[in-house]
């Protein structure tokens, strides 16, 4: 069979967006924003580095704060500004004018992040229960401070960012968001226990750790539609100090409800992010069954994996990062089966054209 004709390069639909392929190009912090004016996307080599990776059928933007104090890293982009959403209207235009769709992934990190990272504002998180991490911040690298635990008004502002950044997601003309529940930012501190250690509404049961992420994606979906709206979530993964002492039933719960919502995607990270994949503890068959949206993909796909997870029906799309940090033509590369750049992690987070815009196309 020609590649043109495997099912991984065939269009389909997420949700309400029709995209060429199924490679999904994965959301990357990139660290390029124009920090000193205020986190603001869509320079000129930000720009190009997402219309280079225009090939692929859906792009999920870099982490994208919904407040300055959802913010965990140096120089990434926000989604709560006026400037922030004027910033990324270049970005969404290019993409699309390549022939591409682009979500923004709405983010909120939580505990993982220091005053020195947020201007001087609290990490915030479910409890307060301090992270085994360390933030980099212009004085170094510095241990992550024990957060403060928010009241429920205070969650209920915090649902309200994300509503704004699904809103401005539109206005800066994405064609929908994806939720960052993944990887031990905020979401996913309310939905395992290692650090949610609340006995409210918002704690000890299944349910109620499930509250919180359930009122993000309603928020958005009353937004935007369901139809455009994604999560990303990594029930086993151990990064930034993330646990869970029953991974199933918390996601087996969260997967059912988001099912009864009808939103387009639940992007998973299947085992260890960017590392091992074989993590016992959750079952994504048994996920993908319960689920009647697009299923994606991601962690360590290679090409082989990819066309046979689609084949398979075991997933819809294919997610890859680490691959299209390097290989900006990464669909052409995979449909010829030609050899990929390998990715230079230390210019991953490094400000500049170096490292982003440069790699090789065939
Ligand atoms: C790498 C470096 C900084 C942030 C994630 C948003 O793990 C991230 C991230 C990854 O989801």
């Amino acid at each position: 069979m020609t590649a043109d004709a495997l099912q991984l390069f065939q269009p389909t639909r997420i949700g309400d967006i029709e995209v060429a392929n199924r490679v999904v190009m994965a959301p990357l912090t990139r660290c390029r924003a124009d920090e000193p004016a205020g986190d603001v996307p869509g320079s000129a080599i930000n720009i190009e580095y997402y219309r280079q990776r225009s090939n692929a059928g859906l792009i999920i933007s870099e982490g994208t704060q919904v407040s300055p104090q959802g913010k965990g890293y140096m120089a990434t982009p926000g989604i709560y500004s006026d400037a922030q959403v004027e910033g990324w209207k270049p970005i969404t235009q290019a993409v699309h004018d390549a022939g591409s769709k682009i979500v923004a992934q709405i983010w909120h990190v939580g505990r993982i992040t220091h005053p020195d990272l947020t201007g001087g504002a609290q990490p915030i998180a479910p409890s307060a229960v301090q992270p085994k991490i360390a933030a980099y911040t212009r004085n170094g690298k510095v241990d992550a401070p024990v957060p403060h635990a928010l009241s429920v008004a205070e969650i209920q502002e915090v649902v309200n960012q994300y509503r704004r950044g699904a809103a401005n997601a539109m206005r800066a003309g994405f064609d929908g968001v994806e939720i960052h529940g993944a990887n031990g930012y905020l979401v996913d501190q309310f939905l395992r226990d290692g650090a949610n250690h609340r006995t409210d509404l918002y704690g000890v049961s299944v349910e109620n750790r499930c509250r919180f992420a359930l009122e993000v994606v309603d928020a958005c979906v009353a937004e935007i539609g369901a139809g455009r709206v994604g999560i990303r979530l990594s029930p086993v993964s151990p990064a930034n100090d993330s646990s869970d002492s029953h991974p199933q039933a918390v996601f087996g719960h969260l997967v059912e409800e988001l099912n009864k919502r009808g939103i387009a995607f639940i992007h998973f990270v299947e085992g260890s992010t960017g590392g091992p994949r074989d993590v016992p503890g959750f079952d994504y068959a048994g996920a993908r069954q319960a689920f009647k949206g697009t299923y994606i993909a991601n962690n360590g796909y290679t090409r082989d994996m990819a066309i046979d997870a689609v084949a398979s029906g075991r997933a819809d799309a294919i997610a890859f990062g680490r691959p299209y940090i390097a290989n900006p033509d990464l669909v052409q590369r995979l449909k010829l089966n030609a050899p990929l750049n390998a990715p230079v992690p230390k210019t991953f987070y490094a400000p500049g054209a170096v490292g982003y815009t440069d790699y090789p196309t065939l």
